[in-house]
């Protein structure tokens, strides 16, 4: 070998986020379970045990067979980039026995992409877990980092360095609070101490995976995506809802950026959990902050309420609240990207944004508005990376099951049959404006 091929395998490659050569991700989004349909995992289970709203998932929309087909509809949409997650179940099924053909159905999807322009963007865990992981390695015990380290170390070998940018974790302090404090979602905990010892491991988690990620695909860049809101006083003078919204922001949008600004965080979450810790390695393992931005709520002091507080949406913009009842507040994203470039000072990729539209009366304005924020924010110098729509298709919206439909395109889940809705039309063409703004290839 020679020296100079020697000193490039040894030294680290130096990660380029955003992409030189495709300077903007103009993408879809899905998830794993979401989509693909018959996946054994804690929240199978957790719709068994009648914990959900909406009913089963069961065949889903049908994406693990169908891939190839949600690809090229993505391409078609004049989309350069798709976001997905693998399923640590169907990877995983049995604790340390790993399926070589889940893998490498995995890797013919990145295959498809890559042969479509299509940039994959990778998630190694969106909520959902192998039926054996709360009872052997929860995430309550370190045993979790390891398992999850093994996990991605699979995974990311099986994909290979045709993948350049990955997600570790999908909104982890979401799966806090519903899994850890909140109890609706699995493992179903109420308990601060729990609740401590998760984000200590779910963060450990994320250095052991960064690690792997880098260690297989050297120049990959590595991100968190993060659920980041709005939060406003119900009641627009009243101090203590006032104190109560700014409260939120810091802990639901701040905490999780501060720790992996700094390596430390300290969060109060009321009534009773305060959640201390530090991971001097989060800093390094970070290469950009995934945001996934929704909607805006309205928080009134109440004394006897759990929190403290209610929360919930109110159409105060006019623009009438989505299927799902949330509100719509386009200017919003700018202010969370503002929000995150300050924390944290790394590139912003938007990992989700979208609406549950089942008439489709409102995706297209929604679409031009968000996307109008988002060029305002970029023209201060605030640095986007790209922007990833939740979602390319109708999918199941866990605890809500199949009533909100995110789909720019539409399933029919009797026939499995996909019809881009006619906002669709308005996504390509807002794409390939900014695409051509931005000197990025479609
Ligand atoms: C989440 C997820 C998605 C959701 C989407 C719409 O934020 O919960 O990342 O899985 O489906 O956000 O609610």
């Amino acid at each position: 070998m020679s020296p100079l091929r020697r000193r490039a395998l040894e030294t680290p490659a130096s990660v380029l986020f955003p992409f030189p050569d495709r300077p903007f991700l103009w993408g879809v989004a899905v998830s794993h379970y979401q989509v693909e349909g018959d996946d054994a995992c804690d929240w199978t289970a957790w719709e068994a045990a009648g914990r959900t709203r909406g009913g089963a998932c069961g065949p889903a929309v049908g994406s693990w067979a169908r891939y190839e087909e949600d690809a090229a509809l993505a391409a078609a949409l004049g989309a350069n980039a798709f976001r997905f997650s693998v399923s640590w179940s169907r990877v995983e099924p049995r604790r340390g026995r790993f399926d070589g053909e889940a893998l490498a159905r995995y890797a013919r999807l990145v295959d498809r992409l890559a042969a479509l322009g299509l940039e994959p963007v990778v998630t190694l865990h969106h909520y959902t877990h192998p039926p054996w992981f709360h009872g052997e390695t929860p995430w309550t015990s370190p045993a979790s980092v390891d398992a999850f380290a093994r996990f991605a170390r699979e995974a990311v070998r099986a994909l290979g360095p045709a993948v350049r940018c990955f997600t570790a974790l999908n909104e982890p302090f979401v799966l806090l609070l519903g899994g850890f404090l909140g109890g609706e979602i699995p493992p179903g905990l109420s308990d601060a101490r729990a609740a401590r010892l998760a984000l200590d491991n779910l963060l450990a988690a994320h250095v052991a995976a960064a690690a792997e990620i880098r260690g297989a695909c050297p120049g990959a860049a590595v991100g968190v995506a993060h659920n980041m809101m709005l939060f406003a006083p119900d009641r627009g003078r009243h101090p203590l809802d006032r104190a109560l919204a700014s409260r939120a922001r810091r802990v639901y949008n701040g905490g999780l950026l501060e720790a992996f600004a700094t390596g430390r965080w300290d969060l109060w979450i009321p009534p009773f959990a305060r959640l201390k810790g530090r991971r001097d390695g989060l800093p390094s393992s970070l290469d950009f902050v995934g945001v996934n931005y929704y909607s805006r709520l309205h928080l009134r002091a109440g004394l006897g309420v759990p929190g403290l507080a209610r929360f919930g949406y109110r159409d105060r913009t006019g623009r009438g609240l989505t299927d799902n009842g949330w509100e719509v507040v386009p200017e919003g994203l700018a202010e969370v990207l503002r929000e995150a470039s300050a924390a944290v000072g790394k590139p912003l990729l938007v990992t989700e944004n979208g609406l549950a539209d089942g008439s489709d009366a409102r995706r297209a304005s929604f679409l031009a508005d968000h996307v109008a924020a988002l060029s305002a924010v970029h023209a201060e110098g605030v640095p986007v990376a790209g922007y990833l729509h939740w979602s390319l298709l109708d999918n199941y919206e866990w605890l809500d099951g199949w009533g909100p439909k995110f789909g720019l395109v539409e399933v029919d889940r009797t026939t499995m049959a996909r019809r881009p809705r006619p906002s669709a039309e308005v996504f390509r063409r807002l794409g390939e404006r900014l695409l051509a703004e931005r000197g990025s290839k479609g």
